[in-house]
């Protein structure tokens, strides 16, 4: 085949527990800020879909593995939610989520699937989002008891771990526009709650070390590389560097070079808005950095210098330092208002090649959602999502540019296994290899994706 990846190469898709599981009477899971923000504001979420229901994978999950075989998985993220595990956040373990994760981690394994795991996918239990959540230095040391407790109850069969899925996604989404609970605007807020993340990441990578289990632990991260409007004009430039230093190395540098990006530290300063912390922790970030890195690509972000006036409403904001570029001519998912631009996932791989060590990593997400694809559905009940067949395709084809030319990049997991629930969009834009019919409790059916997967994850490659 022309496009043929190397050897043992990771085939996929990725998912969380609390866009999957749902929630069933009796199950001993306690409320996420996601089930408290429901309860609270339904209006808030499309179409009035909370995530209580879900794809109901608590209860389908065997069903659901014998499709991910059928779809060619090698392997699987998903996340264990922190309010199953432990309800309160702190303290108690609810034996029900012990006996259910380690059936679902038992039947993947089974069934030759290898489990990936991801500890934190924005579910804060609401325990202790009441108290300050990721903004309280205390939920650092409650995560990492959390994670040490997931490393002793499965990491004797999971070998790939990761401490956070997106952790910039909390800091932008709760603290800078308004997407996700606690809905706040603070710049100084977002700082010192990502700061909390990566120290917390820090923390658990040092305990899972510790604990020498014999597998990796990494993190995944939403790598939007920044384009300039022009590349020869300084003032673009820089704007492009400032977007980087905010959005991308904020966490690419700590979790693997162990330090932060000058540039943002220098900005953050100049605003008075350097995060509180102790000296100890910053050689606690330098000696534990990742063994894997996940990257998770949907689009680039494209910026010029800045020409709108400064908004000083809220306080300094990332904005104030450049301005959102829209590209004439750029392609677009129409669905999710994203930009399609492939050649963006061999930028990355090749900036994490020459600028990160070429440390091992792999696309831990990648894909596209449509709305309404009931329409493409053929006679046989199948959807035939040939646009999403492109779209992987096109993405694989400058991920394996991007091997030949030395990246060290393992494998691809699209975003995702079977639709799934999203945090502000519910159900609206579909984006797996299996659909999932609500209105039919759930029903799951392979999607033309999907059979086509099966092809190249067995054929490892394709033409
Ligand atoms: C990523 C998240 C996923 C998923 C995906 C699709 O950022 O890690 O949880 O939701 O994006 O985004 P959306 O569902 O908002 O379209």
């Amino acid at each position: 085949t022309e496009y043929q990846f190397p050897k043992g190469f990771w085939w996929g898709s990725a998912a969380s527990g609390p866009q999957t599981e749902g929630r069933i009477e009796n199950d001993g899971k306690g409320d996420s800020m996601w089930d408290y923000w429901y309860k609270e504001a339904p209006e808030k979420f499309f179409n009035q879909v909370g995530p209580e229901k879900t794809s109901q994978v608590y209860q389908k999950y065997q069903e659901d593995i014998q499709l991910m075989k059928a779809t060619g998985h090698t392997t699987f993220r998903t996340s264990i939610q922190w309010s199953r595990l432990i309800p309160d956040g702190v303290g108690a373990v609810n034996p029900k989520a012990v006996a259910f994760y380690n059936d679902y981690i038992d039947d993947m394994i089974a069934n030759g699937i290898e489990p990936f795991m991801n500890l934190y996918h924005f579910d804060m239990p609401m325990a202790l989002q009441e108290k300050g959540g990721w903004l309280n230095r205390e939920t650092v040391d409650a995560y990492v008891t959390f994670a040490k407790t997931c490393f002793e109850l499965f990491g004797d069969r999971v070998k790939k771990w990761f401490t956070h899925n997106e952790p910039i996604v909390p800091v932008e989404a709760g603290y800078l526009y308004q997407f996700h609970y606690p809905l706040e605007i603070n710049l100084k807020h977002a700082v010192q709650v990502g700061y909390h993340e990566m120290l917390a990441s820090a923390k658990a990578i040092a305990a899972y070390h510790g604990m020498k289990l014999g597998g990796e632990i990494g993190i995944i991260l939403n790598l939007t590389p920044s384009y300039p409007r022009d590349e020869t004009n300084p003032a673009d430039v820089k704007a492009a560097v400032i977007a980087d230093a905010f959005f991308n190395r904020s966490f690419l540098d700590p979790s693997v070079k162990g330090e932060f990006p000058v540039e943002l530290v220098e900005l953050l300063k100049e605003i008075d808005h350097l995060p509180v912390y102790e000296e100890e922790d910053l050689v606690i970030i330098k000696e534990n950095t990742v063994d894997l890195l996940g990257i998770n690509y949907y689009q680039p972000r494209r910026v010029k210098a800045k020409e709108t006036p400064i908004d000083h409403t809220n306080g300094p904001m990332p904005e104030d330092y450049f301005d959102t570029y829209e590209m004439p001519g750029r392609k677009m998912n129409p669905y999710r208002g994203w930009e399609i631009y492939e050649k963006g996932i061999y930028d990355i791989l090749t900036n994490v090649r020459e600028n990160y060590g070429n440390i091992r990593c792999y696309i831990s997400e990648n894909g596209m959602g449509v709305e309404g694809e009931e329409r493409f559905i053929n006679e046989k009940g199948e959807i035939e999502d040939d646009y999403r067949i492109d779209f992987v395709k096109d993405h694989l084809k400058y991920v394996h540019q991007a091997i030949t030319e030395g990246a060290n990049c393992q494998g691809y997991h699209m975003w995702t296994c079977m639709d799934n629930w999203s945090w502000n969009n519910a159900y609206k834009n579909r984006y797996g290899f299996i659909s999932v019919n609500l209105a039919e409790d759930g029903k799951r059916t392979i999607k033309k994706s999907g059979h086509w997967f099966k092809q190249i994850s067995s054929q490892n490659g394709f033409n």
